[in-house]
């Protein structure tokens, strides 16, 4: 495969309300971001990825649209926005813009004329249909934020489709003129010289709602091709999908070399492994690790010159990783370096989601009014109506409440972490006295440096890039190790995922003369993989010859 530079990049991800102030308002702004190119360049990330910061009622966060050609004045201007594109430029680093398309705000004047009758020329702009009678919407399909995914509309007697918030209509990209007003835009941004787009859920936009259909419609593939061919083709820039839905099978369709459709996108399966199967986020069970391995396993070997992986742990809607899968008291410099260990030698583009370099953890707020999510709070309402008990319901937020990735970025031990002057939007969990951008930077054996040394890596080893995957001792019940295998370079990467001290024998088809360390999270690691008794959340690479 033709070697793009992406293959070879590592993503961050600025969530901009919680990332820096820079006016003392308590909202994470551009300038703030600017002002932070310095520490992402010391990191050695290539790419930000933005999440929205176009004008927006805020709803959700900047996921509901009012006009896409606008910064919202809470983030800056676009003066700013061009001076954040030049600045990142300038340490080589590119930003990729969060494009949401499969709806906007119920502000957008598009949907503003769309509500005004059934004959404005923008009603198809959107899915509006009948009741069937009794009060009853269309159909049964329900809203990922709680409640039916349709909204009654007074004035003209009909429903709007709204898979979000009711303040985030659905588009109906089944209109052309819908998709050529979408693929303008895009060009407007493009030639602002943004590095690509990450695209929320698109793998949504071929829905046929009538026939039951939401992800992955019928049509969703022949979108993107179009999209491909009428803006992306001329422009030399990364995209990622958003796209809850996809198994192996569909991410060869949106990524495989010459489908000119994506060039990676995000799986949830492995995110899916400590639900309850069927019984959606909230209901949990712990991870068991085989199941990790067999799902990372799988989407590494379907894709191996077939299409290419995305590599995440966290995101703005996740709980922190350390917090979900690793140690965030004991061990959790140890589990946060090996959980980054394990992803980031696999093949893909990583991505770091900001404060997760720091091992930033899960918050817990006393009370649910100091909550700010859309779908933590619409979830609260709704379980509370339905009887459950407060206790509990606060014990799935704590788990899985997007707001574990929300609170602010941790820069120093001061009041606020170093966020904002003011009063910030969301609290700064009280753990910055100790977690902080600061004291990371300073401590050469931080979490912060191990990442550095990761990024470092993939730009060095065409192994980490290009490498085939193999899982080692797959059934181990406590021990992720595998090998990348690249010419006459073998890589092998031995993580114990728990706190206790299982040993792990290397296959004897695994011979080689000289085992040369990599990297580690203890100072002192073994020098001979052969066989080891791993301490607590040990991780091992060594370069195999
Ligand atoms: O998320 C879409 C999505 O399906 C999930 O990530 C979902 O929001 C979450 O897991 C709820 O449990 C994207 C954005 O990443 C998210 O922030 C937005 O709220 C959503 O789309 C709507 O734009």
């Amino acid at each position: 495969m033709e070697t793009k530079w992406w293959h070879k990049s590592t993503v961050y991800q600025i969530y901009p309300r919680s990332f820096n102030d820079s006016s003392g308002d308590g909202i994470g702004d551009i300038k703030g971001i600017i002002e932070k190119l310095d520490y992402l360049s010391l990191l050695g990330i290539d790419v930000i990825w933005l999440s929205p910061v176009y004008e927006s009622p805020n709803d959700d966060n900047g996921y509901d649209i009012s006009d896409y050609y606008t910064i919202h004045e809470e983030y800056g201007t676009m003066e700013d926005m061009e001076r954040l594109i030049k600045e990142a430029a300038d340490r080589n680093i590119k930003i990729i813009m969060d494009l949401v398309i499969n709806h906007t705000s119920d502000e957008h004047p598009w949907f503003m004329e769309s509500k005004k009758s059934t004959d404005n020329p923008y009603r198809d702009f959107y899915i509006w249909r009948d009741g069937r009678g009794d009060n009853l919407p269309p159909n049964d399909i329900q809203s990922v934020f709680s409640g039916p995914a349709w909204e009654f509309d007074e004035a003209s007697g009909q429903y709007y489709f709204h898979l979000f918030s009711k303040k985030q209509p659905d588009l109906n990209l089944h209109n052309e003129t819908v998709r050529h007003h979408l693929y303008d835009m895009m060009k407007f941004w493009l030639d602002k010289g943004i590095g690509g787009f990450r695209m929320d859920v698109i793998d949504l936009i071929g829905k046929e709602i009538d026939h039951g259909i939401v992800g992955n419609g019928p049509k969703l593939h022949h979108y993107l091709q179009e999209m491909h061919e009428k803006v992306l083709a001329g422009y030399d820039v990364m995209t990622v999908g958003e796209t809850p839905s996809a198994t192996t099978d569909m991410a060869k369709l949106y990524t495989g070399p010459g489908r000119n459709e994506l060039d990676m996108v995000f799986t949830f399966e492995h995110m899916s492994l400590d639900e309850v199967k069927g019984k959606g986020k909230w209901e949990l069970k712990p991870l068991d690790l085989v199941e990790l391995k067999v799902m990372f396993c799988k989407w590494q070997t379907n894709l191996h010159q077939h299409g290419w992986n995305s590599l995440y742990w966290n995101n703005h809607d996740q709980p922190r990783i350390v917090s979900r899968w690793g140690n965030d008291q004991e061990f959790r410099i140890e589990s946060a370096k090996m959980l980054a260990t394990v992803l980031h030698l696999m093949q893909g583009t990583p991505y770091v989601y900001q404060g997760e370099e720091i091992g930033m953890t899960n918050i817990r707020f006393e009370s649910i009014d100091e909550y700010k999510d859309i779908e933590t709070l619409n979830l609260f309402k709704e379980k509370i109506k339905e009887g459950k008990d407060a206790s509990d319901v606060m014990a799935s937020i704590y788990a899985k409440g997007r707001d574990n990735a929300r609170t602010p970025m941790q820069w120093d031990a001061s009041q606020h972490a170093g966020f904002t002057g003011g009063t910030p939007w969301i609290p700064v969990n009280s753990n910055h006295h100790s977690i902080n951008v600061n004291s990371a930077v300073e401590d050469p054996n931080s979490i912060f440096h191990h990442y550095r040394k990761l990024i470092a890596m993939r730009k060095e080893m065409d192994t980490i890039v290009h490498g085939k995957f193999e899982l080692i001792n797959g059934d181990h019940p406590e021990v992720f190790a595998y090998t990348r295998k690249l010419g006459n370079e073998v890589i092998l990467v031995i993580a114990n995922f728990y706190g206790r001290h299982p040993d792990f024998i290397l296959p004897d088809a695994l011979s080689f003369e000289r085992a040369e360390q990599l990297i580690s999270n203890y100072p002192d690691s073994p020098v001979d993989p052969k066989h080891v008794q791993l301490r607590p959340y040990e991780a091992l690479v060594f370069k195999l010859c």
